[in-house]
């Protein structure tokens, strides 16, 4: 495991990427505002839509220009991150990978593999890739939103329009679209699952499964702990939690928005953290944290022992905020003077 961790303990500071259907909608719904503040990657939740009137909407905003993963790569590059993680499916369903378990993907849905593009982009900039994929699936008509119960989802408590669900089924796509994600790439660096409720945690997903999947497919991957794990924004008793966690569970925790005030000792941990308040772009946030508190996070982080994974959210046609390229470039400078070489 040590060997497998090395070059991740000594990278310090990676790039996050929110970025699907949603970034399109820009944190817009039918004209107006969905709010200033808090995640749009949860737009399709945070209006109550379904997955027809979510996409039928989102998709033709959705529209990548030509060569804008090369662009995140640069700028990753440029503020000195060591490796990017870029979200393969959010909540909502939609993959950026071509998956031949369901047409709700951007092959699909935009004639790209736009997964291939990101990471192929990625890999040629010489950082380390890794994929964010959610375990929750608002579109998969067998996700069981009401045995999950995570979410507010508009049907909860009302009888399913398509008959009972079956969970056993979506954990079925869950694992196929794994195995996809396994195989078809390349290598992969790292495996950054989302997420757990507390008691839909580990046998929930089947994730001893998925971990030996991992294992087998990418001997050298490393993994988040959100199977098994319930992150860090649901709870504040994250010690107590982290007693029970075992090794193989997963390499290491992930607190979120938030850095813990005195490290985590004997674990490997990741601050995950937004630049405004929203993972995926939203055009009326601008609540956006100085280059100076970018800094000192980072700084602090890392003198505690732990990385920064810092998170951009680019709109739908792949260019990111001015905002976020201004920080990213500072805190590039920034490393130029003060980091290691
Ligand atoms: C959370 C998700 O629900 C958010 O949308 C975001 O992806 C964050 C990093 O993890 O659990």
């Amino acid at each position: 495991r040590d060997a497998r961790m090395q070059w991740w303990r000594e990278a310090r500071f990676g790039m996050f990427v929110h970025w699907g259907l949603y970034s399109g909608l820009a944190g817009t719904w039918n004209d107006k505002p969905v709010g200033t503040r808090g995640g749009m990657e949860w737009l399709q939740q945070r209006v109550r839509a379904d997955t027809w009137e979510y996409a039928h909407q989102a998709v033709p905003k959705f529209q990548p220009a030509e060569g804008f993963a090369k662009e995140w790569a640069r700028l990753a590059k440029e503020a000195g991150c060591r490796y990017v993680v870029f979200t393969t499916k959010h909540h909502d369903g939609f993959g950026l990978f071509d998956s031949q378990y369901t047409t709700y993907d951007a092959h699909d849905l935009v004639g790209r593999d736009l997964c291939k593009e990101i990471t192929d982009a990625i890999r040629a900039e010489g950082m380390k890739v890794g994929y964010y994929h959610s375990v929750i699936d608002w579109h998969h008509p067998q996700y069981d939103y009401d045995k999950a119960n995570q979410l507010p989802h508009p049907l909860r408590g009302r009888p399913s329009p398509n008959g009972p669900r079956n969970h056993d089924i979506y954990v079925d796509y869950l694992h196929h679209q794994a195995r996809e994600l396994f195989s078809n790439y390349g290598r992969l660096d790292v495996i950054w699952w989302d997420y757990s409720k507390e008691g839909n945690e580990g046998p929930f997903w089947r994730s001893d499964e998925l971990m030996a999947m991992a294992r087998q497919l990418q001997p050298g991957i490393i993994s988040n702990n959100r199977l098994y794990h319930i992150p860090d924004i649901e709870r504040d008793d994250s010690s107590d939690r982290l007693r029970k966690w075992k090794p193989e569970h997963g390499d290491f925790t992930t607190p979120e928005q938030t850095i813990p005030s005195t490290g985590i000792p004997g674990v490997d941990w990741e601050v995950c953290m937004t630049m405004n308040t929203t993972w995926g772009y939203s055009e009326h946030d601008d609540a956006w944290k100085s280059n100076e508190t970018l800094i000192r996070n980072l700084v602090d982080i890392v003198s505690k022992g732990g990385n920064y994974l810092l998170n951009i959210g680019p709109k739908g046609d792949g260019s990111i905020p001015q905002q976020s390229i201004d920080s990213m470039r500072a805190i590039g400078n920034w490393m130029a003077v003060n980091g290691e070489a």
